[in-house]
């Protein structure tokens, strides 16, 4: 007896999502896709956007395929592009002249190049075009992009460690080793999965972070560092080649969008940290918490000002895992 085994759509985009995260890190300013292409009830073909300027998604599933993919459907998590004014070239045009026969889409794109007109010129073309499916997921997995894209700013994420009564330091300024080991290096896989790592002029002074990427084995790219510093009054050795140096968080925002420096890791101190969450620019939060206590000392955000309880700024959809002795909580300010 032959069994044959069904494969539903959601399953395929879920697969979609696995591929687009190989990307993670590497394809900033672009988003993060995968596809999958199936014919007959079989895949053919499978890719990934791999990196900015490489091949998108759609193609490289369609350079990989075993077969031709005339009649078979594409599953992928974002919208193919039809723009021509850009790196590469565009996908639906592509998927057309392949003579796919079905596309099924996860999230249109919000780059007002696309929204839309791709599947538009799918659809003129007589090829079914499905979209939503798993939109919610999806919306996840490219935040930085889809939020960068709709407010034309980059994505902010703050990181921060502390003791649970939320200190950072005792009141003489003795800050080293608050969480443990193990926290620290998941510092450096997030700082690789960032373009810039930012701090405020302070910290800078204070600590003289490299604020690099020091994994074993890493060979991806280092990020920028971002300095905020009203005085721009900084020891001569922060003057690198990647180091971008602000007077004010407005002109750091603007100036790193126009840079397409859309994914930054805000690294404090808790000034900044507090500047920033008062005017609404975190976007996540990622905190590890030492299970200890320090009952003085500065805590991990200052400066926030709040007038009454009802104002202050709530985390949602939070996951937690633990890092050596430390747990670690991220979670999503509201979106805009
Ligand atoms: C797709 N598939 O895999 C990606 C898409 O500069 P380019 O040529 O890489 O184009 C970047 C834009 O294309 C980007 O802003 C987004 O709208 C879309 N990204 N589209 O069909 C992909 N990465
Ligand atoms: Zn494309």
């Amino acid at each position: 007896m032959i069994s044959v085994i069904q494969v539903s759509p959601e399953q395929y985009i879920r697969r979609t999502f696995e591929l687009a995260l190989k990307g993670l890190g590497k394809t900033w300013p672009n988003p993060l896709v995968g596809a999958v292409i199936v014919k007959n009830g079989k895949v053919i073909g499978e890719g990934f956007h791999l990196q900015y300027g490489h091949d998108h998604a759609e193609l490289c599933a369609l350079k990989n395929c075993s077969e031709s993919a005339a009649g078979a459907t594409i599953y992928v998590n974002l919208e193919p592009c039809c723009h021509t004014n850009k790196q590469t070239p565009p996908c639906a045009q592509r998927l057309i002249e392949e003579k796919i026969s079905k596309v099924v889409i996860c999230n249109l794109d919000p780059n007002p190049l696309v929204n839309g007109k791709g599947v538009e010129l799918l659809r003129s073309h007589g090829i079914e075009v499905q979209h939503g499916l798993l939109a919610e997921e999806g919306e996840k997995l490219n935040e930085v992009f889809f939020l960068s894209q709709r407010l034309r700013r980059p994505f902010i994420y703050l990181k921060m460690a502390s003791t649970l009564d939320g200190r950072i330091a005792l009141p003489n300024g003795e800050s080293q080793w608050i969480t443990g080991e193990e926290s620290r290096a998941h510092v450096h896989t997030l700082r690789s999965q960032h373009q810039v790592v930012m701090v405020g002029a302070e910290t800078f002074r204070k600590d003289n972070p490299k604020l690099n990427v020091r994994l074993p084995c890493y060979d991806g790219p280092q990020p920028y560092r971002a300095i905020i510093s009203a005085s721009g009054n900084l020891p001569k050795d922060s003057q690198h080649e990647k180091t971008l140096i602000y007077t004010s968080i407005e002109d750091a925002m603007k100036d790193l969008f126009e840079r397409k420096l859309i994914s930054i890791l805000l690294e404090g101190g808790p000034r900044l940290a507090g500047s920033f969450m008062a005017k609404g620019l975190i976007d996540r939060v990622g905190i590890f918490l030492n299970p200890s206590f320090l009952g003085a000392g500065p805590s991990v955000i200052e400066n926030l000002e709040l007038k009454s309880l009802s104002e202050r700024p709530f985390l949602e959809d939070l996951q937690s895992s633990t890092y050596g002795p430390d747990i670690f909580l991220t979670g999503r300010f509201k979106k805009a």
